[in-house]
């Protein structure tokens, strides 16, 4: 099994299978009910969860309380094992993702008898007993669709766009869905119901990770009309294959695992936690729980279909595999603009998890001459129009290591001064799932939402730069020091 031929969520699953610490199956029976979260929690979820959360392994539950279909977490829940899937190293999966957005490969229609549709449930059909949902903690407004790529048309162009989106499952055949401001199916949602219309749609679940990570591409990268499933298609340079949806006039991947047809509704809002009355929906990327919306669009569901004996995959909310969706193609999105205004310099990015992929990146500069000083702050900004809801952003040099935080909090003491290495830009629309762009926080915030964006830039001034040469060893081939295989 290599990874190029990877074309669904089982060929990913024997990829890591196939790979010694990358996957771990379990027949133990297990809740969907705040049950899998935590056990999946202590086996692999990662920074920001609340510790103890180590890295670890994908993990299936075969045995799901209550349910015949397993569900998988985790499947991109480390660097090493999203880059092993997408086929690329962990320090270069970023440059591949942009290779793959300059060079996209258009999505085609399957020819008949898409696997998505091998059983099909029409209407009435009932939601919280085919599909195994996991609720993440006790405190969540109901079970979540964690993992369900929305895809609709533009209501005026017929363009087309993909999303995740959280999706609680509020009835039989009702799901609310939670859109941050500006997402592009919100905008085709706004459209369809100023007109008095439903907007339809499809969830696919469990899919190749390549259409995954390309589909959190956001604006700029991919602007409202370009069809993140291309960038999917340029990785893999073969295109994703769409199927036509048996209830609704949109198509949904033909080789996902299970897929949910259905429509927004217009004119019909939803309180998002009007199951539990908690306050809150469910574990946030930045570590927190989310706060329950007042009123949410609603989805009407008129079908399901799954291939023969499918897997629902999910993620328990914050954690490695959140910022390795959201952050890398992050990562790929600044360096393009990057890479555009000043070629050369920016050598890598790393979207930290301390900022679940969106808030933190680190960028690494190459002052190369005298004129480059002031350009690695150039750098900076540009990674700030690549993508808005970035907060954060602190500027190493190329002799450090950005995806060692050590390395980086070194830089930070050494090469940093507070009053004149930090850059305050205050009063920007950011992101509201930080807790902190919040005027109850500061009252320089006007609204939830708006942050301080700030740089850190821990470079060496470049007049300055001998005063800054790491201490030279020689360089050593350790090998016959050490014992076999260390
Ligand atoms: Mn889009």
């Amino acid at each position: 099994m290599r990874p190029e031929e990877i074309c669904d969520l089982r060929t990913a699953l024997e990829l890591l299978a196939s790979t010694p610490g990358e996957l771990v199956r379990t027949r133990v029976p297990v809740d969907p009910h705040a049950g899998l979260a935590a056990v999946y929690r202590r086996v692999g979820a990662g920074v920001p969860v609340k510790p103890p959360a180590p890295a670890g392994p994908a993990m299936l539950f075969e045995n799901v309380k209550g349910y015949r279909i397993p569900v998988v977490a985790g499947v991109l829940g480390t660097r090493r094992r999203t880059a092993l899937l997408l086929g690329a190293e962990p320090e270069r999966v970023a440059f591949a993702l942009l290779d793959a957005l300059e060079h996209p490969v258009a999505p085609v229609a399957a020819e008949t008898d898409p696997p998505c549709q091998e059983v099909v449930h029409r209407a009435p059909l009932d939601l919280r007993t085919l599909v195994p949902a996991p609720t993440n903690t006790r405190l969540d407004a109901g079970p979540y669709i964690t993992m369900g790529l929305l895809r609709a048309r533009d209501p005026d162009t017929g363009e087309a766009d993909v999303t995740i989106h959280r999706l609680c499952v509020q009835g039989p055949d009702r799901l609310s869905v939670y859109f941050a401001p500006g997402r592009h199916i919100d905008v085709f949602r706004a459209k369809a119901e100023a007109r008095g219309q439903a907007l339809p749609l499809s969830i696919s679940i469990g899919m190749d990770p390549a259409i995954y990570v390309a589909a959190c591409f956001e604006p700029p990268a991919t602007p409202l009309g370009f069809d993140e499933l291309a960038v999917a298609g340029g990785l893999r340079r073969r295109p994703v294959r769409l199927a036509r949806c048996v209830t609704q006039p949109v198509e949904a991947v033909a080789d996902a695992e299970i897929v949910i047809e259905g429509e927004i509704l217009p004119g019909e809002r939803i309180r998002e936690d009007v199951q539990t009355n908690t306050g809150y929906s469910m574990p946030e990327f930045p570590g927190y729980m989310g706060v329950a919306q007042p009123e949410l669009p609603v989805i009407r569901v008129t079908a399901v279909t799954h291939r023969r004996d499918p897997v629902l995959q999910t993620i328990v909310g914050p954690g490695l595999e959140h910022t390795n969706l959201a952050g890398i193609p992050t990562e790929a999105s600044i360096l393009q603009m990057a890479e555009r205004s000043m070629p050369g310099r920016v050598r890598n990015v790393y979207c930290h998890p301390a900022g679940g992929g969106k808030y933190l990146a680190i960028v690494q500069f190459r002052k190369a001459e005298p004129r480059d000083e002031g350009r690695q702050r150039q750098a900076a900004l540009a990674a700030f129009a690549a993508f808005p809801e970035l907060k954060h952003v602190i500027l190493v040099d190329d002799d450090v290591d950005l995806f060692n935080t050590d390395e980086v909090l070194w830089a930070m003491t050494t090469r940093y001064q507070g009053d004149a290495s930090t850059v305050f830009i205050p009063g920007v629309r950011c992101h509201p799932l930080d807790p902190s762009q919040s005027p109850a926080f500061s009252p320089s915030i006007r609204a939830p939402g708006i942050s301080c964006k700030t740089i850190f830039d821990c470079t060496v001034p470049w007049a300055m730069r001998d005063a800054f040469r790491r201490a030279e060893f020689d360089d050593a081939d350790p090998r016959q020091f050490l014992p076999e295989g260390l």
